[in-house]
């Protein structure tokens, strides 16, 4: 499914490693309440049934909010749940394995850190790219860096949307100006913030101010 694009203004991804005394859940209304435009469910060493669990939780919210969710990695779990679709990274399943399973109405996400690989993920019918780790971080320890000059380039390449991801926070966002991104994605500048609500009205005010209409 085509993606709106204003919808990757501020992809928020959760991460339950910074969980205070808030639940996931509430944590994720109030990232969309302070102008989260999309959410990923992204949850590592979970069972299935945890992760369904988990899932239905997280779409009440969006559901309310009707903020498009997706589910990383697991499309089984994105079926049961009806999310609205999935987030997939090169080592997962193949774009068009998962269409055929999730149908033309849902929306498939691709990590993709070469211009060939997002061009690929494009033919193959997805409908966004994730883009990075545009910064170092310490979320996702496996992580390389690429240059913006890649994620320029990614950019000009394909013609859905790109957003960029890894290591953004208040400081470098900016950095990101005129590089042609649809939207940043964020997890530990969300998340591990004591004020989710004002951490991310910061970074929905400056994503804003990144992104070219
Ligand atoms: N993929 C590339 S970097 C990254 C993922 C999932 C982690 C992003 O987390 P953070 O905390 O926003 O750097
Ligand atoms: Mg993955």
């Amino acid at each position: 499914m085509n993606v709106d694009r204003k919808s990757m203004l501020l992809y928020a991804i959760t991460d339950r490693t910074w969980l205070g005394t808030h639940s996931l859940k509430e944590q994720v209304e109030q990232t969309i309440q302070a102008g989260a435009t999309f959410v990923q469910l992204r949850e590592k060493n979970i069972s299935n049934e945890e992760f369904v669990k988990l899932a239905k939780e997280i779409k009440e919210v969006t559901d309310v909010y009707k903020i498009p969710f997706v589910i990383n990695d697991n499309i089984r779990v994105a079926q049961i749940v009806d999310a609205d679709g999935v987030h997939i990274g090169q080592e997962d399943m193949n774009v068009k394995e998962v269409r055929k399973i999730l149908g033309e109405d849902k929306i498939i996400g691709v990590s993709a850190q070469t211009v060939e690989q997002a061009i690929q993920a494009q033919q193959e019918g997805a409908d966004y790219i994730g883009t990075g780790a545009v910064f170092p971080t310490s979320t996702k320890k496996d992580a390389d860096i690429i240059s913006l000059d890649i994620l320029k380039k990614i950019c000009q390449r394909v013609s859905i949307p790109v957003v960029a991801i890894g290591g953004i926070n208040e400081s470098n966002v900016m950095k990101l100006k005129d590089i042609g991104i649809s939207g940043i994605s964020v997890i530990s500048a969300i998340f591990s913030k004591p004020d989710i609500y004002s951490a991310t009205k910061n970074l929905r005010m400056l994503s804003e101010q990144i992104v070219e209409e």
